[in-house]
């Protein structure tokens, strides 16, 4: 026999699936998302496949938009995030690519909506997209890192990693696989550096990529950082916004290419003194 409750959460489901892509906060997200994966595909960050984003939405929408989410099928998580209970996230395809996204922002996307118990989740991908879009192979990262910023920094709503070359580079050299001298090297080269990015990077040896042991080690990191650095890898940034979280690893790689430059003149560069990066954070604090 035909279910009728079934077939009306359906039909509400497809619905929402409409209404979800056409809302206009919505639009403006995506063409952010647009800017961006071409800034990322533009620089060279972002071959083939690499890099990936989320974004925490549910501010966007109403309780009542998100009551229409509560009843359908759930595929199962393999960790509990209970904070995230009823939180929406936009997330980028898996396997899409940003040069691809950069055009078309709304079919290299899927939506996440996390159940009550933050045990499973259900996927939205814009109507047409076939087979179903899935999220990310980083969903287990994406998804620790946006359970603390919720709990801690709740004005943080991104989380993005790319292949930022300039940056991967700078691992790939022994000497800078500690934050310490990696901070040191970044924030010498720049002024800004320091004045944007005042805690630095965290540092993350040599991991695995997707595995449960880098989510952890991404998220140590992100508590006290804007960025961590994954050895010989890329770097995972979380911001306010999209563009806010580009930013920051732009900035950073400006300092990584400062140095490649002076280095490929065949000079050593000196770098920002110890005092004058003291008066910088002095003048500029607050
Ligand atoms: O999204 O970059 O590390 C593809 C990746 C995984
Ligand atoms: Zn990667």
């Amino acid at each position: 026999m035909v279910n009728i409750e079934n077939l009306l959460n359906i039909d509400n489901l497809l619905n929402f699936t409409n209404d979800i892509f056409q809302k206009k906060e919505i639009k403006t997200l995506l063409q952010e998302v647009s800017e961006v994966a071409q800034y990322l595909w533009d620089r060279g960050w972002a071959e083939r496949n690499a890099g990936n984003l989320s974004i925490r939405v549910t501010e966007l929408f109403t309780d009542k938009e998100l009551e229409r989410l509560s009843t359908y099928p759930f595929l199962p998580l393999a960790k509990t995030y209970p904070e995230l209970a009823h939180q929406l996230f936009l997330v980028s395809a898996a396997g899409s690519r940003m040069r691809n996204m950069a055009k078309q922002p709304a079919a290299n996307v899927c939506f996440v909506f996390v159940n009550e118990s933050g045990t499973a989740y259900h996927i939205i991908c814009h109507p047409g997209e076939e087979p179903l879009v899935k999220p990310s192979s980083e969903l287990p990262a994406h998804l620790c890192i946006q359970q603390m910023l919720l709990q801690k920094r709740s004005s943080e709503k991104v989380v993005l990693h790319a292949h930022v070359l300039e940056l991967i580079a700078l691992t790939q050299l022994p000497e800078f696989t500690s934050e310490a001298t990696l901070n040191s090297l970044l924030w010498g080269m720049h002024p800004e550096t320091i004045m944007f990015v005042p805690k630095g990077v965290g540092f993350i040896p040599y991991t695995l990529p997707g595995t449960e042991k880098i989510a952890r080690a991404t998220l140590t990191g992100l508590e006290s950082h804007q960025v961590v650095l994954w050895e010989k890898h890329g770097c995972m940034a979380v911001g306010n916004t999209l563009s806010g979280a580009f930013e920051t690893i732009d900035i950073l790689a400006k300092s990584a290419k400062i140095y490649f430059l002076c280095k490929s003149a065949g000079a050593e560069p000196q770098g920002l003194s110890p005092d004058q990066l003291r008066e910088i954070k002095e003048h500029y604090k607050g």
